[in-house]
């Protein structure tokens, strides 16, 4: 049986639309890999071919060796409240922070080091068989030799790497094998079969990423997606108010903040898209005038309110995060199925 080296689906040349197509079986790789690779074809985008069932099943399989758990920088701040290390509470964790590039610019390292470090510190508590953390960084030479040098430390010799769609599984382990071999893509579920790997003395072992129903971008289409994900580094987008404002981010969140004194909201989103602000008495109107010609629209939208007094971020996981400063009441509308993390990580 043989496999695309870039997604992992057996290869097949009877059904040109089906998964794993090739017009000739000497191909290493599949249509949809060498369109996507090659022309950003994007027929592809959310076929639904992989379950976490099917993952996790894969998981068993390896239950014995390392987890290299690669997690979006933003999707760390609300870990200790998310499903995801439950899902690895009985395999042993080398946790491997991403992305983190994506961060504003006045977020120093040492300052993000700071709060990765006591987030971990937390999270261990409750997960021992989180066994090191690690986060990416702009020296891919730098990074590859403390790679390496952890998995000699843990005597690792099969890895599999693993997480959610999309944090960045392949493009990583490209990295660590100076190649690119295998297909790493803007879109989650690109990889859609485990990719075995063999590298020096070392087995690596793509999966394909889970399926995260806390996750905006598990429910939007191919064009909103794009439009609201975050890629490059955020520009926060601050604002001072002394009395009731509503802010949109079209028609994706509505925040509602009603302040008892002088208060702040900031947010961090795809920077191409601005937050509109109106005055809160008028912010049922304008969401109905405007809900047609907003872009980025979604329903339907759920109201969670919270009492601030203080600093407080909250991690709308696929939009991104927005953080409250004072004393007030906010009422976050967002989407229904999406849960809304809270989380005391101030940057
Ligand atoms: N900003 C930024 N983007 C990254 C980084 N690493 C990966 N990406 C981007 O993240 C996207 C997903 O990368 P993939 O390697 O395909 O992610 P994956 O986890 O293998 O995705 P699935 O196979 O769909 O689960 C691509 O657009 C990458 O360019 C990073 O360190 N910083
Ligand atoms: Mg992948």
């Amino acid at each position: 049986m043989k496999k695309c080296k870039g997604c992992g689906i057996e290869l097949q040349h009877k059904e040109r639309e089906g998964v794993g197509y090739v017009a000739d079986m000497n191909q290493d790789y599949c249509q949809r890999c060498f369109r996507l690779l090659h022309y950003g074809d994007t027929t592809h985008f959310k076929t639904n071919y992989v379950t976490n069932e099917k993952i996790i099943r894969i998981f068993q399989k390896y239950s014995n060796e390392l987890f290299v758990l690669i997690i979006d920088v933003l999707d760390v701040f609300c870990l200790k409240d998310d499903d995801l290390l439950e899902m690895f509470k009985d395999y042993n964790v080398l946790l491997l922070i991403n992305k983190t590039d994506i961060l504003p610019e006045n977020v120093s390292d040492v300052k993000i080091n700071k709060i990765l470090t006591r987030i971990l510190f937390d999270l261990n508590k409750k997960y021992p068989n989180i066994k090191a953390a690690v986060m990416t960084n702009k020296y891919e030479r730098a990074f590859n030799d403390q790679f390496y040098l952890i998995l000699s430390e843990m005597k690792a010799k099969r890895v599999v790497f693993c997480g959610w769609a999309n944090a960045g599984k392949s493009s990583l382990i490209n990295k660590l094998l100076h190649s690119d071999s295998l297909t790493a893509s803007m879109y989650p579920g690109t990889t859609l079969e485990e990719i075995q790997i063999d590298y020096k003395d070392y087995q690596f072992i793509d999966t394909p990423g889970l399926v995260d129903v806390n996750n905006y971008a598990t429910y939007l289409n191919l064009e909103k997606y794009r439009l609201s994900k975050i890629d490059r580094t955020i520009k926060p987008q601050v604002f001072q108010l002394n009395d009731p404002q509503s802010y949109f981010y079209d028609g994706l969140l509505r925040v509602d903040v009603i302040p008892e004194e002088k208060s702040s909201i900031t947010f961090y989103i795809n920077n191409q898209n601005k937050i509109h602000r109106t005055r809160y008495d008028h912010a049922d109107d304008y969401y109905q005038q405007h809900y047609c010609e907003f872009v980025l629209r979604i329903k339907p939208l759920g109201i969670s309110e919270y009492d601030i007094d203080g600093k407080q971020m909250f991690i709308i996981k696929g939009l991104g995060m927005f953080k409250v400063n004072g004393k007030c009441r906010i009422r976050v509308h967002s989407l229904n199925k999406v849960r809304i993390f809270e989380s005391e990580v101030d940057i």
